[in-house]
C-alpha cells in the first residue's frame, strides 16, 4: 500500500496535487509512527517485566518452629523449603505483638506511636482516612491486587477489612464451631478459646478457601499487568482447631520451658500491663490440676494448628511454582507477632517479651536474594512497606517509618543500624538488637535482657548499674512521639 501511495503521488506531483501531498504526509508520519512502535516493543521485551507480588501472612504464628532451628518442635516443611528459596531473617519482630496495630503498621508503614492505633479495636482506616495502604501503593503503579483472608485484623466480622485495598478481595469465612467447647472447658475462656479436632474435613475449615482462592489466582493466564497477590492465613490463631491429621503430626511435642519464680524481678509496668492477661495461666494451671493434661493438649493443639497453616501455605507455594511467572515473582512471607505458650507465665499475645514479638519472616528476590540464605540484623515490620516499593521500583514514601531492607536483601551483613522496634499500647516499647532487649513502660520501669547469657529472658537486668550504658544507647531509639490512642470502633448493635 505504501508503494501505491508513493505511486499515486509520482503520477499527481507534477499537477502539484493537494490531495496526493496530503497522503504522503500522512504515510510518513504512519511509517515514523510503525517505527517507533517497534523500537518500544524492543526496549519492552529488553527491559525485564515488573515483578509479581505473593504476599504471605499468617496469624500468631511463634518462633518455636522447625524454620529456626531444624529440631524445632513445631514442624513447619513447608516454611523451611521457603527459606531454602530466599532470605531468612533470623532476628525479625512484629511492630506490636496483637493483631489490629501489627497489620495497620505492616501495611500503612507507619507504627503505632505514630497513628494511636494501639488495640484491636482502634478504627485505624477512620484514623487513617488517606493513608495508602501498601496494596494502594501497587494499585497506583498499575498492578493487578488481589487477596483473600485475613490481611487486615478480622474485627467485628470483617469491619477492618480495606476493600479499597484490592481489585479483588474475597473476606475470611466466618468460624463454624462445635455444638459445645471441644477443650471440655465451659469455665476457661470463651468459645474462642477452645482446642481440638475441628472440622472434621480440611476443606471445611477456614484457611482451605482463603489458600484456594490465591491457587486459583495464580493459576490465571497471567495478563497484561503485573500482579500482587495477598493470602491471609487464619491459623494457628485460636480457636486452636484443626482436622485430625494434624493433630498426629504433634503428637510428641513437649512443653516449653518455664522458670517457676520469672515474675519476681518484673517492674511495676510490666505487672500493670500484664496482670489482667494473667487469668489465662491461672485459668490453665486450676483446669490442668482438675482435668490432667489439659495445658500439654492446649500446646498440641496449638501446635496441630502451625502444621495445618503450613500445609496450606504449601498448597499455595505448589500452584506458584507451577505458574510461568514462578521466577519473577517476589514472595514475602510474615507472621503479624508470636504467642507464648506459658513461658513467663504467660499463654497469649499482648507482651512486649521476645515470644510474643519474635517472628518468621522470609524474602525471596529473584536476582537479588541468595537461595538458603540467612540474616541476624534486627529487623521489624515496618520495614516491609518501604521494601516492596524499593523491590518494585515503585516511587519511594519519605512518611515510612521503616526503611528498606534491599541493602540486607543483597548482602545479609552489610552495616545496618537501627535496632526492632515494638509498641504495645501507648507508651510502653520494646528496643531489639542483636544482643539485647530493652523494655521500657509507660510509667518509666524498665527491662532488660542479655539473649547472649540468656534467650529465655529470665533475668531482668534493668537496674544493674555494669548496664547503664547499654540502656541509655538502647532508649535513644523509643519513638519521640507517642500518638493519643485513636477511637475504637463500636461493636455493631446484636440483632435479635
Ligand atoms: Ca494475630
Ligand atoms: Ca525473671
Amino acid at each position: 500500500m505504501f508503494e501505491r501511495v508513493l505511486a499515486m503521488n509520482q503520477k499527481t506531483r507534477n499537477g502539484r496535487c493537494f490531495l496526493g501531498n496530503l497522503l504522503t504526509v500522512l504515510v510518513a508520519s504512519n511509517v515514523l509512527l510503525l517505527v517507533a512502535l517497534s523500537a518500544g516493543a524492543d526496549e519492552a521485551k529488553a527491559k525485564p517485566a515488573r515483578p509479581d507480588v505473593l504476599f504471605i501472612t499468617v496469624d500468631d504464628l511463634n518462633d518455636w518452629t522447625s524454620l529456626f532451628d531444624p529440631k524445632g518442635p513445631i514442624r513447619v516443611p513447608n516454611l523451611e523449603r521457603l527459606a531454602q528459596r530466599g532470605m531468612f531473617f533470623s532476628r525479625a519482630y512484629c511492630a506490636s505483638p496483637a493483631c489490629n496495630p501489627s497489620r495497620t503498621a505492616t501495611l500503612t508503614g507507619l507504627r503505632p506511636s505514630t497513628t494511636g492505633v494501639y488495640g484491636n479495636q482502634a478504627d485505624w482506616r477512620r484514623a487513617l482516612p488517606r493513608r495508602k495502604t501498601i496494596m494502594q501503593q501497587f494499585m497506583d503503579a498499575g498492578y493487578d491486587v488481589r487477596g483473600a483472608g485475613k490481611i487486615f485484623h478480622h474485627q467485628y466480622g470483617g469491619a477492618f477489612d480495606d476493600v479499597a485495598s484490592f481489585h479483588d478481595y474475597q473476606p475470611m469465612r466466618p468460624q463454624k464451631y462445635p455444638p459445645k467447647k471441644l477443650n471440655g472447658a465451659p469455665e476457661y475462656g470463651s468459645e474462642n478459646t477452645d482446642w481440638g479436632v475441628w472440622p472434621a474435613r480440611v476443606e471445611d475449615s477456614i484457611d482451605y478457601h482463603t489458600a484456594e482462592y490465591c491457587i486459583k489466582a495464580l493459576q490465571r493466564p497471567p495478563g497484561d499487568k503485573p500482579r500482587f497477590l495477598a493470602c491471609g492465613i487464619y491459623k494457628p490463631h485460636s480457636p486452636f482447631f484443626s482436622p485430625a491429621q494434624y493433630h498426629k503430626l504433634s503428637e510428641k511435642i513437649g512443653l516449653p520451658t518455664r522458670k517457676a519464680d520469672d515474675w519476681n524481678d518484673l517492674p511495676s509496668g510490666a505487672a500493670k500491663l500484664m496482670k489482667p492477661k494473667k487469668w489465662f495461666w491461672q485459668g490453665m494451671m486450676k483446669l490442668d490440676h482438675r482435668k490432667p493434661g489439659s495445658y500439654q493438649e492446649f500446646v498440641r493443639c496449638y501446635a496441630s494448628c502451625a502444621a495445618f497453616a503450613d500445609d496450606q501455605i504449601g498448597r499455595v507455594l505448589a500452584a506458584l511454582d507451577k505458574s510461568p511467572r514462578r521466577d519473577n515473582t517476589i514472595i514475602v512471607f510474615w507472621s503479624d507477632h508470636g504467642f507464648h505458650l506459658g513461658e513467663k507465665d504467660h499463654i497469649e499475645k499482648f507482651a512486649l517479651w521476645e515470644k510474643s514479638t519474635h517472628i518468621p519472616f522470609i524474602v525471596v528476590a529473584p536476582g537479588l536474594t541468595q537461595p538458603g540464605s540467612r540474616c541476624d540484623r534486627p529487623i521489624d515490620m515496618t520495614a516491609i512497606y518501604p521494601t516492596l516499593l524499593d523491590l518494585c521500583s515503585l516511587p519511594p514514601d519519605a512518611r515510612c517509618d521503616g526503611a528498606s531492607l534491599v541493602p540486607l536483601l543483597r548482602d545479609p551483613n552489610a552495616a545496618w543500624d537501627r535496632p526492632a522496634l515494638m509498641t504495645y499500647m501507648r507508651g510502653n516499647h520494646a528496643v531489639r538488637d542483636d544482643r539485647w532487649r530493652y523494655i521500657r513502660y509507660t510509667d518509666g520501669s524498665e527491662e532488660l535482657y542479655d539473649h547472649q547469657a540468656d534467650p529465655m529472658e529470665w533475668t531482668n537486668l534493668a537496674s544493674d548499674p555494669a548496664h547503664a550504658d547499654t540502656i541509655a544507647r538502647l532508649r535513644k531509639w523509643l519513638p519521640k512521639k507517642n500518638a493519643k490512642p485513636v477511637h475504637n470502633m463500636k461493636p455493631p448493635k446484636k440483632s435479635r
